[in-house]
């Protein structure tokens, strides 16, 4: 594997599964594997997960690693290409994308949506550009319209507490005072639609996810109608996507945040979020704090989900 930046590029997920399940048993077996490799992350938005998670993997598999905070200490990058670059900027993308894939073997990217241009953030234009232009492996650590590392670690999350063969999994809008990425909803859409598993997405209307992404899923405008019955409900927000209103927040609804009443319509599910995660506006205290929540768990996948990808992709070098 030379590229990972969805769902496609792992291939059969069962195969993907059990590798993962067989690092977590041992996530030393590769040890040698990553010997004299070097992984670079690099970072245009802030992370705490990824950043410790990758960086864990990364070495569990003998690779060294340098992680780039490309606001932080690096020159300020133009973007586009045909810019007179007379403003702020001191360097361009095209120079500093090759330069990098200089001092390393595997590049990861972390690029969100900017909501300056939906065209440019659905073609995944940075990301794209550091496949094209960096001459290495480049995997995504979220980019401007998936996560993938963050979807595998939470199928791997699922599959670990699933009580039933094929569980009803819901994935709920709730409210947010910011205006966040589409990438995280439309790459868990993204899985759970590769998966056989009954798949429910229910937002306040206006909040319609790119069909691409929301595939075979039902929608069901009514909250409560969508969690009954569910086993894992998967709570996020995000911003507008459909147009005129996209990147903006057009409700901060708080009737939408997973509260103890909202769990207990459904089959004593268990309460999933990627975190970071606003308490009481996202889901409350109560709800996050029970023994049926699984965000720590997923933090902690997110490690054997970079590790099966790294594995992956060092195997192909
Ligand atoms: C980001 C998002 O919603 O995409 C990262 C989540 C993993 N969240 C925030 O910016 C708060
Ligand atoms: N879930 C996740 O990707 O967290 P960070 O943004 O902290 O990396």
């Amino acid at each position: 594997m030379r590229y990972f930046t969805n769902v496609h590029d792992l291939g059969d997920l069962k195969s993907a599964l059990a590798e993962a399940f067989e690092i977590k048993k041992d996530r030393y077996k590769y040890e040698t594997l990553g010997k004299h490799k070097t992984c670079l992350l690099i970072f245009f938005n802030n992370s705490l997960r990824t950043r410790l998670s990758t960086q864990k993997a990364a070495r569990n598999l003998g690779m060294d690693v340098i992680v780039l905070d490309v606001n932080q200490g690096a020159w300020k990058l133009e973007t586009e290409r045909g810019v007179i670059m007379d403003g702020d900027k001191p360097e361009h993308l095209l120079e500093a994308i090759p330069v990098m894939g200089c001092y390393c073997d595997v590049i990861g990217v972390r690029s969100f949506a900017r909501f300056e241009s939906k065209k440019d953030d659905y073609e995944e234009k940075i990301l794209n550009q550091f496949i094209q232009y960096s001459g290495r492996p480049v995997f995504s650590m979220e980019a401007a319209t998936r996560h993938p590392l963050q979807s595998f670690a939470d199928l791997i999350t699922i599959e670990e507490n699933k009580r039933v063969e094929r569980p009803k999994i819901v994935m709920t809008w709730a409210p947010h005072p910011r205006a966040l990425p589409q990438a995280v909803p439309n790459s868990f859409a993204e899985w759970m639609n590769a998966t056989g598993y009954e798949f429910v997405i229910t937002h306040p209307k206006g909040y319609e996810l790119d069909p691409r992404f929301v595939g075979n899923a039902v929608v069901e405008y009514d909250q409560d109608k969508a969690l009954e019955g569910a086993d894992f409900v998967y709570a996020k927000n995000w911003a507008a996507y459909t147009d005129p209103n996209y990147g903006k927040v057009i409700s901060t609804d708080r009737s939408w945040t997973v509260t103890t009443e909202k769990m207990a319509l459904t089959n004593n599910a268990f309460f999933m979020h990627c975190l970071p995660v606003r308490r009481n506006m996202i889901v409350s205290d109560d709800v996050i704090e029970a023994p049926t929540s699984l965000v720590i768990p997923e933090a902690a996948n997110r490690e054997i989900s970079a590790q099966v990808v790294l594995k992956r992709i060092l195997e192909s070098l």
